[in-house]
């Protein structure tokens, strides 16, 4: 038995539920009091999937990285989508595209080029089908229980940069973005769509952050512009050490959305292209951010979504998520 096992082994032994007690009684936020055990495994569930390094791995890290996990022809299959998307031979209701903010000056570069990402793709099937892939779902499933919501989707298209590095992602932790709780039910996957490296700006993780609170995040103050929608930690230790997430096509990477990460510069001449969904537990439930760092995020997405829909101030926060959220397995319990 490896060192990880036996620690996992001592850990299991030491709480007052086991295994089978957590298949028994799923995901309900409610049921489950971590909180009086805040440092033993109370990022994942025991499925028999993960081993216990990997549980461990993420427990104390909160990102997991799974190679080969997604095949080339499903990857192809969805980057050809995207270029249809981009041609707009087809039409998403509800997708949003977003171009680079330096790009979309540059008036010699064709439109399609300044793509960087498109959001909320769930209603397009063939982009939507990579949330349902099995093998996808049976990792989330570890970290969620088995009631599972696809809530943000996400085809992320970086570009080479233009020379003002608005290429760069700036550090951030996802739940700033989400009016859902509990934090420790949700998770990104994010699969990456050809190698991706320091050149062409991979993920960069700064470990063990997820064990922190949601901090404060506003857009940064960079000399050659931020994209719309990239807010960044305020203030985080920049001497904290930091893991560059190097991938292979098809690699995936499931991460805890209060970990701290961003993305680097494209240094390349190619696009870096990866393909992400964050999932909650259908049993997450909604909060009020009033009050809470999260209100600049809230004024944002509502003045966005009240343009988008044509709709007044009676959108709510929530709304714009329980609009987009589609369940991918069990029952829509609560979000
Ligand atoms: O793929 C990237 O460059 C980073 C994406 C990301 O962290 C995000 O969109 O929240």
């Amino acid at each position: 038995m490896s060192r990880a096992a036996e620690r996992l082994k001592l850990l299991i032994n030491h709480l007052d539920r086991s295994s089978a007690a957590i298949r028994a009684a799923p995901t309900s936020a409610q049921t489950f009091t971590y909180s009086s055990h805040p440092q033993r495994l109370r990022y994942s569930f025991d499925t028999d999937l993960l081993t216990p390094d990997q549980r461990l791995f993420y427990e104390e890290n909160g990102f997991v990285l799974i190679k080969n996990l997604v095949s080339e022809e499903d990857i192809d299959k969805f980057r050809k989508e995207f270029e249809r998307i981009c041609r707009q031979e087809v039409k998403v209701p509800g997708l949003v595209v977003m171009r680079d903010v330096a790009i979309v000056k540059s008036e010699f570069i064709p439109d399609q080029k300044a793509v960087s990402k498109l959001q909320d793709f769930q209603e397009d099937p063939e982009l939507f089908r990579y949330c349902t892939l099995p093998q996808i779902l049976k990792y989330v499933e570890c970290f969620t229980g088995p009631n599972i919501m696809a809530m943000h989707t996400m085809l992320i298209n970086k570009p080479p940069d233009a020379g003002k590095r608005t290429s760069r992602h700036p550090m951030h932790q996802d739940l700033h973005y989400f009016p859902f709780r509990p934090a420790d039910r949700i998770v990104c996957s994010w699969t990456a769509m050809e190698k991706v490296n320091r050149q062409n700006g991979c993920l960069v993780v700064l470990p063990g952050t997820h064990t922190g609170t949601l901090k404060e995040h506003d857009y940064p103050e960079w000399q050659g512009g931020v994209n719309k929608m990239y807010h960044g930690v305020r203030d985080y230790d920049s001497q904290h050490p930091r893991v560059h997430l190097e991938m292979e096509k098809g690699d995936t990477v499931f991460f805890h959305p209060l970990l701290i990460h961003g993305s680097g510069m494209n240094q390349t001449r190619g696009f870096r292209k990866a393909i992400s969904c964050h999932y909650a537990s259908a049993d997450c439930y909604y909060i009020d951010v009033k009050g809470t760092t999260q209100e600049n995020i809230e004024k944002e997405v509502k003045e966005i979504a009240a343009r988008k829909y044509a709709v007044g101030d009676e959108i709510t926060f929530q709304d714009t998520w329980a609009v987009r959220g589609r369940l991918v397995q069990g029952e829509r319990v609560s979000l």
